[in-house]
């Protein structure tokens, strides 16, 4: 009964699902559907392993035959963490909890902005999905594991070609005892421009149901007003708000009065009067100085009563100094990335931090061998990616200058690259700080942090400084993300923008000044459901993970609903054979779905037809198959 169930099923009928859908129901899979599944599979390898991936082209290769073993679990279970506390007692026991803890907290990054920073985002689901229980299992002390959020949405969508809400589900269901944290950019939500209200409230809502715990919630322009929606709908969800300051300038600097300690204690106290139960102190270019965050968590503890949870960047190399001066001065929480995945422009070494504060009044509890066996992982795990290795080879006091934060530095490195700027790199640099000087002195964050390196790029390439820009009789073409800034769309930095800039890049036009939610009107989702799905062919209604990959970033989410109808569940591959396909003789076990798993063995690659077109002849489970790609080489 259940088949003939399932056969009249309609999503089932329209041979078209997405892996959520099969996960959800594995019943509903008969064998024709898995044979068509693993067609589709088998069409990517044979395009790939044909073809090569247009993102690892010409780029570095990883080392020999990497196969990353997830360590031991070293308890059966795994024990009552923070996320047990927050099931049973709420949001505002946690932040309880974690002010009266001695011992230093500790958020591990590696799931986000670790390979955000380094690998440019393209970390795989699977990759994660198979340590996460060693988390669970071994650091069950852990705060909480940052892995949802910032740029891993649409990067999941877009170049990995896979769902963001079901690496979620799979990551919460593995690591049922600790507290998931997500990278929310307040009215900007998961995207790089302001959503109208409704759009943001759906969007929190769906990732509290699917499963974040932690919604860290900053604006680009340090607005609170600008934040408000995204934090009541957290508020609302019951899970916990970590209302955020984002750190720029230097308290310590006279000359940067404009960020003084003044101005971060009174952002933060706004933040606690609109209900977070944690304050996030997000340092993203890395700018905290050890003094400096000696005065500043004092404060902010002091002065603001909330416990504070302390972000950083290792840009400089000195993260860890004013890791450990935040400690001392009181800070709670801190975030770092599993020595593997640390340095540079992504966080300080966790295990590092553990070993420092060993037998000191701030020690974190932490058992350093599992830290470390988890960082063998990942070590393993970042090999196979050296095609996204950005390479800054050493720390850099330039950041001081420049500002940018450390998830863009790399993007604006590869992006300097391809205008063929990246001799001129250090000119981008001082370009960017000038830019930012002439906006006002504004917080660099995405999507701000875009804004203020489209106008650097720009510059450099036409050979502008500041003056030229500024001159009024000359004529400048300002890069389209500058006017949308410049009209308010990301709303106002303190004081506001200049009103020179203002004048010259809307050539007279009046700016909005009001939060842009404001005048957004609302979008009507169930319409928008019914009209993606008839566009997607689809006959059930797309459910509301989908409809919210959609809202946040349409066309992305369309082209990867067109490239599943082709490649299938592609998301289980190993990381090599999805970047790199497959040679002869090789062979691979894939799971598809829970339970079911494909043998695969490339057993040739013919040579092109007359039509273009390759044979690539493979074995699946046992059966020999032949596939047909285009040869586009
Ligand atoms: C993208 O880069 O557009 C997303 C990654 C997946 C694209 C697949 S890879 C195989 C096939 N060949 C292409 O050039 N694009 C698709
Ligand atoms: C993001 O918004 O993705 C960031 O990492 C900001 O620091
Ligand atoms: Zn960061």
């Amino acid at each position: 009964a259940f088949v003939e169930n399932l056969l009249k099923h309609p999503t089932f009928l329209s041979n078209e699902y997405t892996t959520k859908f099969i996960d959800t129901t594995p019943e509903l899979f008969d064998f024709s559907a898995r044979r068509d599944r693993g067609t589709k599979v088998l069409t990517y390898i044979a395009d790939i392993s044909v073809n090569g991936h247009p993102e690892t082209a010409g780029r570095v290769k990883p080392h020999a035959d990497i196969k990353p073993r997830a360590p031991k679990l070293l308890a059966d279970a795994p024990a009552p963490g923070t996320k047990t506390l927050l099931d049973e007692k709420g949001p505002q026991a946690v932040a309880d909890w974690m002010a009266a803890q001695k011992q230093l907290l500790l958020t591990d990054t590696t799931m986000r902005d670790g390979h955000q920073s380094l690998l440019a985002t393209r970390m795989r689901s699977i990759d994660m999905i198979r340590v996460a229980p060693a988390y669970a299992h071994n650091l069950p002390q852990l705060f909480s594991v940052e892995c949802w959020g910032g740029a891993t949405f649409d990067v999941a969508y877009r170049f990995l070609q896979e769902c963001p809400w079901q690496r979620l589900r799979d990551l919460r269901e593995r690591m049922p005892n600790v507290l998931t944290q997500m990278l929310l950019r307040g009215a900007n939500g998961v995207g790089y421009t302001n959503y109208p209200d409704n759009v943001v409230k759906f969007f929190v809502k769906q990732a509290a149901e699917t499963g974040v715990d932690v919604f860290r919630v900053f604006d680009s322009l340090n607005w609170v007003e600008n934040m408000r929606v995204a934090m009541d709908a957290v508020l609302e969800s019951g899970k916990i708000l970590e209302g955020t300051v984002c750190y720029t300038g230097d308290i310590l600097n006279p000359d940067r009065a404009k960020y003084d300690l003044k101005y971060y204690v009174s952002m933060a106290q706004e933040l606690k009067a609109a209900g977070a139960h944690v304050l996030g102190l997000k340092d993203m270019a890395g700018l905290l100085k050890p003094g400096a965050a000696r005065i500043l968590v004092k404060a902010l503890k002091e002065e603001v009563g909330l416990p504070v949870h302390f972000h950083t960047h290792d840009t400089s190399g000195i993260a860890g100094a004013t890791i450990l001066a935040a400690a001392d001065a009181g800070v709670d929480a801190v975030d770092a990335a599993m020595d593997a995945f640390s340095g540079g422009t992504s966080q300080a070494a966790l295990g590092s931090i553990v070993e420092a504060l060993r037998h000191t009044d701030r020690d974190t509890g932490l058992d350093v061998e599992a830290v470390r066996q988890i960082s063998d992982y990942w070590e393993q795990v970042r090999g196979q990616y050296a095609a996204f290795e950005s390479g800054l080879a050493s720390p850099s006091s330039e950041v001081y200058l420049h500002e940018m934060p450390g998830g863009q530095f790399t993007n604006l490195k590869a992006q300097a690259r391809s205008l063929g700027l990246e001799e001129r790199w250090h000119e981008v640099a001082h370009a960017y700080a000038d830019v930012n000087q002439m906006f006002g002195d504004i917080v660099k964050v995405t999507p701000s942090s875009k804004v203020v390196g489209d106008m650097a790029l720009m510059m450099v390439s036409q050979g502008l400084t500041r003056a030229d820009v500024e001159d009024p009789k000359r004529d400048i073409a300002f890069p389209d993300s500058v006017v949308d800034m410049m009209r308010g769309n990301l709303g106002q930095p303190p004081g506001g923008f200049p009103a020179n800039i203002i004048a010259k890049v809307l050539k007279g036009d009046q700016p909005n000044t009001d939060r842009p939610g404001l005048h957004a009107a609302p979008i009507d989702i169930e319409e928008t459901r019914l009209s993606v799905t008839k566009s997607l062919d689809f006959e059930e209604p797309i459910d509301d993970e989908d409809l919210n990959g959609y809202l946040m970033y349409p066309k992305v989410f369309t082209d990867y609903m067109s490239r599943h109808k082709t490649y299938g569940p592609v998301r289980t591959l190993p990381t090599k054979t999805f970047f790199y396909g497959m040679e002869p003789g090789e062979e691979i076990s894939v799971e598809i779905d829970p339970g079911k798993t494909l043998e695969i063995r490339l057993q040739a690659v013919g040579e092109a037809d007359d039509k273009g077109e390759v044979k690539v002849f493979f074995e699946l489970n046992g059966q020999p198959r032949v596939i047909r790609v285009p040869d586009r080489k």
